[in-house]
């Protein structure tokens, strides 16, 4: 495994492999017929907790999640952390109430809050207060921070002191909401207070990104690696993994083991990501790649024989839908030659099928995600979701111009294992370079074995261009003694 040209990443470690060991025939489960409106149905994802509530709503990035007791509340871009911070006019004392947070994460001897004040007060305080009724917390009182003399248009961090009873309390807690009590003078009626950043101080050596998060990255040490980019990868995923868990699966790892290594590109599986140090020190700008690798963790749940080329597009295509604007890694919009939806490039197929046949509803990436979680998926489901099957969805796609292989027996068939496992395709007589190759979904470097039925032969090439080492075959070979995973052009010959 390594990267192609576009720097795809794919899973290539021991345990990435899980992701992998998932490729092979469709299942043939049978009992599974069912309607589109499952699929949709499920995306409810009734009464799962959320990733990303603590951090919204602690954060301050939704300001409909507090109210205000006094004066006006709204969203102000102006944060300390995020995108938005809550900004609070015409009042001298007022109590900002959040939302219920349903489970507490991170919970610390600290709680922290950014404030940046109008004008420096001659006398004031916050005092914060927790409250669920649910968990036996009425309105406790956490601590006071005093606000006097504070200067002001810039943010300033109070600290309350969480007692060690209050912290197993909320701990334990579900739907704990928070008051932050203000009192100063009466700032001019047009004067904005801004709050931003509630969360509960972090452990040493934990990045600032990790605050009100709902997951936990262990960093496993492999080889030296720069500080610095390991902290842009963690925060990758503490950005991107809660809200992919959000919108694929409620279910997915909350503790994640992030290991650094020094081969391949990165892969994942379980609740692993492992990554290559020299590839993303050479491309600090594929940090997308662990958006596609987080996507494999929510995938990790499919049923036995959930197709390889969907596991792998379907992470492309979340990878593409949270892209970073600017980033070099591209995907291919349209059919052309050379590409095939079993070795890769479907980002712009399920795009096509989105617009085509799904426009207004899931998106197919999407749909079929659920149906592969909850393991009813067979290859009529494409059918059930867009109206035709996936070849005839790929043929059109293509304007026609897909070629398609032969029958077996009636041209030499080529598979990527060895043992006739993972039918590439079955190819009459012709001579076939590295792009008319992809276009029948034969992998280049991948072919390990081969079936040449009487009447044929095969010459088979090392590189492109029929050039390179050669070997003509006849006869049916599970594994190939020359050229395994090498075969980059060929022609099939009919005696
Ligand atoms: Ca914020
Ligand atoms: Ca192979």
């Amino acid at each position: 495994m390594q990267q192609n040209a576009r720097g795809r990443t794919r899973p290539v470690f021991g345990l990435g492999m899980i992701a992998l060991s998932l490729l092979g025939a469709c299942s043939a489960e049978t009992g599974a017929n069912e309607s589109d409106a499952v699929g949709e149905q499920s995306l409810a994802l009734v009464g799962e907790p959320s990733f990303t509530q603590q951090k919204t709503v602690l954060g301050f990035e939704d300001a409909s999640a507090w109210s205000v007791s006094a004066g006006t509340r709204a969203a102000s871009t102006d944060a300390s952390r995020g995108a938005r911070a809550l900004a609070i006019t015409g009042a001298d004392q007022t109590v900002l109430t959040s939302k219920p947070i349903g489970k507490l994460n991170g919970v610390s001897s600290k709680l922290l809050l950014d404030v940046k004040l109008p004008a420096s007060p001659a006398w004031g305080q916050v005092q914060l207060y927790v409250d669920s009724p649910q968990s036996g917390i009425y309105h406790q009182w956490v601590g006071l921070a005093s606000l006097q003399g504070l200067s002001a248009g810039q943010y300033h961090t109070l600290a309350f002191t969480v007692s060690s009873s209050l912290q197993s309390l909320l701990s334990q807690a579900t739907n704990v909401a928070f008051k932050v009590e203000v009192n100063r003078p009466r700032p001019t009626p047009s004067a904005v207070t801004l709050v931003d950043r509630l969360r509960f101080e972090l452990p040493a050596g934990i990045p600032e990104c990790a605050e009100n998060s709902s997951i936990f990255i262990n960093v496993e040490r492999g080889p030296a690696f720069s500080e610095a980019l390991l902290e842009r990868i963690q925060c990758r995923l503490y950005d991107m993994y809660p809200v992919l868990a959000d919108r694929f699966d409620r279910q997915a790892p909350t503790w994640l083991r992030l290991l650094v290594e020094s081969h391949g590109v990165a892969g994942a599986g379980g609740n692993l990501i492992g990554f290559n140090v020299n590839h993303f020190s050479a491309h600090p700008d594929d940090l997308d790649a662990f958006v596609h690798e987080a996507m494999h963790l929510m995938q990790s749940r499919y049923q036995p024989g959930a197709p390889g080329w969907f596991i792998e597009g379907g992470a492309d295509w979340v990878r593409n839908e949270y892209r970073t604007p600017g980033t070099p890694w591209a995907v291919v919009p349209e059919w052309r030659p050379g590409i095939h939806y079993r070795t890769g490039e479907v980002v712009g197929f399920f795009n096509w099928i989105d617009r085509t046949y799904r426009a207004g509803k899931t998106p197919l990436v999407e749909a079929l995600h659920f149906i592969l979680l909850e393991r009813s998926y067979t290859p009529a489901m494409w059918v059930e979701l867009t109206g035709v099957d996936l070849d005839g969805l790929w043929m059109q796609y293509s304007g026609g111009q897909a070629p398609v292989g032969v029958a077996e027996g009636q041209g030499v068939s080529f598979y990527q294992d060895p043992s006739y496992v993972r039918l590439g395709s079955t190819l009459p007589a012709g001579a076939y370079d590295g792009t008319l190759l992809g276009s029948y979904g034969v992998v280049g470097d991948d072919i390990s074995s081969i079936k040449v039925p009487p009447g044929y032969s095969v010459t088979v090439y090392e590189h492109d261009g029929f050039e390179g080492a050669s070997e003509t075959l006849t006869g049916d070979h599970p594994t190939l003694s020359t050229l395994n995973d090498e075969i980059s052009s060929l022609v099939v010959t009919k005696l």
